[in-house]
């Protein structure tokens, strides 16, 4: 049985970026397919027994579930010592960008795509307020992109690999493409896809989907 167990749905980006880690440190998972769609995780019995939090993923590593992204990233790079960074210098980095993933780039990205693409009647001003600040976001990460070949030092490491979690599903769905807007960002992605053992979102994700309304 494998290490490790992660409670997922197919769409989401967040769950996306461990299973992505785990396959690029040759790491083998289950997958246990959550319905999220179907609200199990607002119930009480799923917080209580899975993740107090209400979030996906949970990642179970040796029997402990861990949640939260972006310590679970952390964890993963000192076990399989990849993807950390180099130095004091570019850990500080890292987790500079994975702070401000989790709050500005993932964080509107995810709720902008999930009002889009899988909400039946999203309200238009809601739409609007996150992608302008989305809009800005991106503008930041085009520019630190412009002169470097990923976010951090020279070499791809967890703050990639967090932030291109929502970046590299269907552009239908975020309806953002990057190859026409924000060129560094497009290449800086097909950096990222181009990493030994890459696989795409929907391909490391199976299962029933969500309902996509556009
Ligand atoms: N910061 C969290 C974000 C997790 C998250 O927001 N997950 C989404 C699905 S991808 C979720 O469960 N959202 C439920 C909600 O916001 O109520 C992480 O990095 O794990």
């Amino acid at each position: 049985m494998p290490p490790y167990r992660l409670h997922y749905f197919p769409e989401s980006g967040n769950s996306y970026k461990l299973a992505l880690m785990l396959t690029l440190c040759g790491q083998e998972f289950e997958l246990v397919w959550t319905d999220f769609g179907g609200g199990v995780t607002r119930t009480a019995k799923w917080r209580e027994a899975v993740n107090e939090m209400g979030e996906i993923p949970v990642l179970e590593d040796g029997g402990h579930r861990l949640t939260q992204t972006a310590p679970i990233l952390l964890r993963l790079a000192e076990r399989f010592g990849k993807f950390g960074g180099t130095d004091e210098a570019e850990r500080f980095e890292v987790l500079r960008w994975l702070f401000w993933d989790n709050h500005k780039l993932t964080g509107y990205m995810a709720t902008y795509r999930f009002q889009r693409a899988f909400t039946p009647s999203p309200d238009p001003q809601v739409l609007a307020f996150l992608r302008k600040r989305l809009d800005d976001f991106l503008g930041i990460l085009e520019a630190h992109l412009r002169d470097r070949e990923f976010m951090v030092g020279n070499q791809a490491t967890i703050a990639d690999l967090s932030m291109i979690g929502y970046l590299l599903f269907p552009k239908e769905e975020s309806g953002y493409d990057f190859a026409r807007t924000h060129p560094a960002v497009s290449k800086w992605l097909a950096r990222v896809a181009a990493l030994p053992g890459w696989r795409a979102p929907y391909d490391l994700l199976p299962g029933k989907r969500l309902r996509r309304f556009i």
